[in-house]
């Protein structure tokens, strides 16, 4: 192991404190006594989760993570030139980084690579993703945020030599439009003139395709949705039965968004210890734990003027199934 030699190029800080476990507690009571009840999607990237996305992103139905690396792999030195070649990568929801290689080795090619800065909640994948990328690209820094990126956007470094904010996997998608209406005004307010986001967002299409890359024939997505019981049942002394709800993916035409949801296939009681709470489910209740928003370029123009921000670049694949957008203030 060369871990020794790399370990003063990684500097990870931690904020998930006392404080986030009051925060989940306190989201997670709203969300299962509210009606509809929800919970955020956040909460399944615990290491299984973050296990289980992985294995999502390889399946034949899902589509946008290979559409996505195929326009990073094609357009990477493109999108750099754009962005005035930066010295520092950002990366919201960085998990494992698979694809940002692509811009990472278009960075160290141009020279501009200094500093990477992965920004996930899942501290698992964050530190092991550090810990390659340092033996992949040497000479890297990383400076690592294990956070919620809502709650901590603002922790986020600031960068000499311009920043590219990467924010991958069409993640903006699971934010509700005010929660990304807010979210991406106050990355315009941390952001210079030089700085520039990259933006990835699915874009709308044909329904049944859509549906079929969240219900995908092995049943994956199904054990990734009900994978936030099980998280629940850890962290807040619950007794969730995930074997006693079914996972549900149906296109919301009107919204253009993927709504996900687990339905309880009995009537049932559970009990959230942590939470003194005893919730009653309805055989058929559906709870929602994800949307997933697509997009056109009009619709992601107006979300972009909204917050301030300008549309500057747009990169497709050749199917036209997913696009990565830069931004500027
Ligand atoms: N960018 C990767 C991973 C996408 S999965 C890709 O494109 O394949 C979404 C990632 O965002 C996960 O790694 C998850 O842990 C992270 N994430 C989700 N909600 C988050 C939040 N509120 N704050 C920080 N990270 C979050
Ligand atoms: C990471 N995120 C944006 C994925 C998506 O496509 O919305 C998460 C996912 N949920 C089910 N399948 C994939």
């Amino acid at each position: 192991m060369r871990a020794g030699s790399t370990a003063d190029q990684i500097e990870i800080d931690v904020r998930l404190t006392g404080a986030d476990g009051a925060q989940m507690a306190r989201e997670v009571r709203l969300g299962l006594t509210g009606k509809p009840k929800e919970l955020a999607p956040k909460y399944f990237y615990d290491e299984r989760g973050s296990q289980l996305f992985e294995r999502i992103t390889e399946l034949p139905e899902y589509y946008p993570t290979r559409a996505e690396r195929a326009i990073l792999a094609d357009c990477s030195a493109e999108i750099l030139a754009a962005a005035g070649e930066p010295a520092t990568l950002v990366e919201l929801g960085s998990g494992s980084a698979a694809k940002t290689r692509h811009l990472l080795s278009a960075m160290q090619e141009a020279g501009c690579l200094r500093t990477y800065v992965p920004v996930d909640i899942s501290e698992e994948i964050t530190h092991e993703t550090a810990e390659a990328l340092v033996q992949e690209y040497p000479g890297l820094e990383v400076r690592g945020l294990v956070c919620d990126f809502e709650h901590d956007l603002e922790r986020i470094p600031n960068g000499g030599g311009g920043r590219l904010v990467a924010f991958l996997g069409g993640t903006i998608g699971t934010l509700s439009p005010d929660a990304r209406r807010e979210f991406l005004a106050r990355l315009a307010a941390l952001m210079g003139p030089a700085d520039r986001i990259l933006l990835g967002t699915d874009l709308v299409k044909e329904p049944a395709r859509l549906e079929a890359a969240y219900d995908d024939s092995e049943g994956v997505t199904a054990e990734f949705n009900r994978n936030v019981l099980l998280v629940l049942n850890r962290e807040l002394d619950a007794d969730f039965d995930p074997d006693a709800f079914e996972h549900v993916a149906r296109y919301d035409s009107a919204e253009a968004r993927m709504d996900i949801r687990l339905r309880s296939l009995a009537d049932q009681t559970v009990r959230v210890d942590a939470l003194d709470l005893t919730v009653r489910f309805l055989a058929g209740e559906e709870m929602r734990t994800e949307i997933s928003s697509k997009f056109t370029r009009e619709r992601l123009e107006d979300v972009y003027a909204e917050a301030g921000l300008a549309l500057g670049g747009w990169f497709t694949d050749p199917a036209g199934d997913y696009a990565l957008s830069l931004a500027s203030v």
